[in-house]
């Protein structure tokens, strides 16, 4: 079915969010992501469109072969972890070229200054500048197309692509300006839980992140009972006994860590978690939380490995769901060349 381009402020409620699939899922990308997209499609009062965005991974080196492993596996996580095909769409980014196409209209619409000040480039960058790629320079120029190629209204994600949200907003709204129209929609971030901002368990200061080369400074999901028990006891903490509100996790970010960690797991908040284990020492703390966390993500991991023996299923699922995004995406960018001024649009 081909959706009827809207050029109203009155847009579906749309969510889109992605996932690089620049290696294994970490406990972060769970907690601040993708539970989050589970929420937003059993609630139902969004469609809900959901992506490996393998475009993105590739702004710093990816091995081909791994990359194409790290695709399917994020797939069969995304499944595992309760993303319905059936409810949901789900496909990878380079699958569907408006992505890249509407990427290339915004890279001539956002500022070279904008994407100076991303602390993400700034981060990944590192002082060597000169040797990075331009792709990830660009990064969120691309990412900005991947939400309005949808005209999504509604994105959820960790605190960390704030910054990049708020590009996004500006990109829409500084071509709707220039072309004098109300055609892409400024788009709301979704940043709520305990658990938006997962730090690595061997640095309260550092996110946790897939791309980490400390392999104990996070917990996959594709880590198993021990490993996951291991890497919970061997986590940074200081030597205070927990506080009984959150307010004593002030200046405590490795405590204040794990504290999320458990509430973003058990669904509970950080005041609710406090309540119940406030004046505890961390050698009590750490067994509950690893026994909350193998609770919850044994069963994702079994499924994700399960489903990683089905590949063609995998590559079933996500062939159909770029047909169905194409759907979505093609009259949308149809329509940006027209404004923009492309013959034969
Ligand atoms: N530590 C985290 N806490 C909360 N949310 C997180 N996210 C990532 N890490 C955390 C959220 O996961 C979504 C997908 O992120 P991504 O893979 O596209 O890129 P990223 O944020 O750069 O994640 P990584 O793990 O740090 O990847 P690498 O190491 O490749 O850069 C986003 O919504 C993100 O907020």
């Amino acid at each position: 079915m081909t959706e009827a381009v809207q050029t109203s402020s009155t847009f579906t409620p749309r969510v889109f969010s992605g996932i690089q699939p620049s290696g294994g899922l970490t406990l972060g990308n769970y907690l601040g992501a993708m539970k989050r997209f589970v929420d937003m499609q059993e609630a139902g009062t969004h469609e809900t469109v959901y992506c490996m965005v393998d475009l993105h991974a590739i702004t710093v080196w990816q091995d081909p072969d791994k990359l194409r492993r790290a695709t399917r596996e994020l797939c069969a996580g995304f499944i595992a972890a309760g993303i319905d095909p059936a409810k949901s769409i789900l496909f990878n980014q380079s699958a569907v070229p408006e992505h890249a196409q509407l990427a290339w209209i915004f890279n001539c619409v956002a500022r070279m200054g904008w994407m100076q000040r991303m602390t993400q480039w700034k981060d990944k960058a590192g002082k060597n500048t000169q040797n990075a790629s331009l792709g990830l320079f660009a990064y969120p120029a691309l990412m900005a197309a991947d939400i309005l190629i949808y005209h999504a209204t509604h994105v959820p994600v960790g605190e960390d692509q704030k910054q990049h949200l708020e590009l996004t907003r500006d990109v829409a709204i500084k071509f709707n300006h220039d072309y004098g129209v109300d055609f892409f929609p400024v788009t709301e971030p979704v940043i709520e839980g305990a658990a938006t901002r997962v730090m690595s368990l061997r640095d309260g200061s550092k996110k946790m992140s897939k791309s980490d080369p400390s392999d104990a400074s996070r917990i996959n999901m594709t880590d198993d009972a021990d490993t996951i028990a291991k890497k919970i006891r061997k986590a940074k903490t200081d030597p205070e006994a927990l506080p009984s509100e959150s307010k004593g996790l002030e200046d405590r970010p490795e405590a204040r860590n794990l504290v999320n960690i458990y509430a973003g797991l058990s669904g509970q908040t950080v005041d609710q978690v406090l309540a119940d284990v406030g004046g505890k020492q961390f050698s009590e703390f750490k067994p509950m939380l690893s026994e909350l966390a193998v609770a919850k993500l044994a069963p994702i991991s079994t499924e994700m490995a399960r489903l990683m023996q089905e590949q063609d299923e995998i590559d079933k699922i996500l062939a159909q769901g770029a047909g169905q995004a194409r759907e979505l995406a093609a009259p949308i960018l149809k329509k940006t060349y027209e404004i923009v001024g492309m013959v034969g649009a």
